[in-house]
């Protein structure tokens, strides 16, 4: 398999997966802008929607959508316990929960990035990105991890995009709860190792 990724985007969070799954992968590095990987070639070609994560299977296939993904992978070792088994009524609120991330956290965060928008905008859009990470919090606040005491793709998503604030000034302090699960979700040897890879 080939995780086509740029560095610190939400492909991260299949970066973790793949790696918490042991799965033999190659790491293919995206310029976003120039939508060109660090082997040269057009990126467009391997994902005509332009965005990374995208996930290229050894028939070929290309995977993309981040909550696609994650699930495809943990399915291919349900005994590692990273999603719930699929028809259970767990597997549905994981399914509501990476939607939630996807569109409400994910999504939103994603207008903070964009240089078109005026302060004013941004500002409706941070207002908006609290209200969902004062939902998170109270989750958090009763559990370690998104879907009860056990890690999930659902957690290296959230992780993933939460690392993000650090980027737009927002003082995860004002959440304790998703502070310190940022913390303990560094911890992880694995998510250690796909940072260094992309920090490289
Ligand atoms: N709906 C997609 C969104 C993916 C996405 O937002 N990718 C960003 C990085 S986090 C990207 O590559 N943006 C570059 C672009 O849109 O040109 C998903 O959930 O996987």
């Amino acid at each position: 398999m080939k995780l086509y990724y740029a560095p610190q985007a939400c492909s991260l969070a299949c970066h973790i997966v793949l790696r918490e799954l042991q799965l033999p992968f190659e790491a293919i590095r995206v310029d976003n802008r120039s939508k060109r990987t660090a082997e040269g070639e057009d990126f467009l070609a391997i994902n005509p929607k332009g965005y990374v994560a995208a996930l290229q299977l050894d028939n070929g296939e290309v995977l993309t959508e981040g909550p696609a993904i994650l699930q495809y992978l943990a399915d291919l070792k349900p005994e590692a316990g990273l999603a719930a088994p699929q028809g259970s009524w767990q597997r549905v609120r994981l399914q509501e929960t990476l939607n939630f991330i996807t569109s409400e956290v994910h999504g939103i965060m994603g207008w903070l990035f964009n240089s078109a928008l005026d302060d004013q905008a941004k500002d409706l859009f941070r207002q908006k990105l609290f209200k969902r990470l004062a939902l998170l919090e109270q989750i958090l606040e009763r559990q370690d991890y998104l879907q009860g005491g056990q890690f999930s793709v659902a957690d290296a998503y959230l992780f993933t995009v939460l690392r993000w604030t650090a980027v737009f000034a927002i003082d995860l302090a004002a959440w304790p709860a998703l502070l310190k699960y940022q913390a303990r979700i560094e911890q992880r040897p694995t998510v250690r190792e796909a940072l260094a890879l992309e920090l490289a």
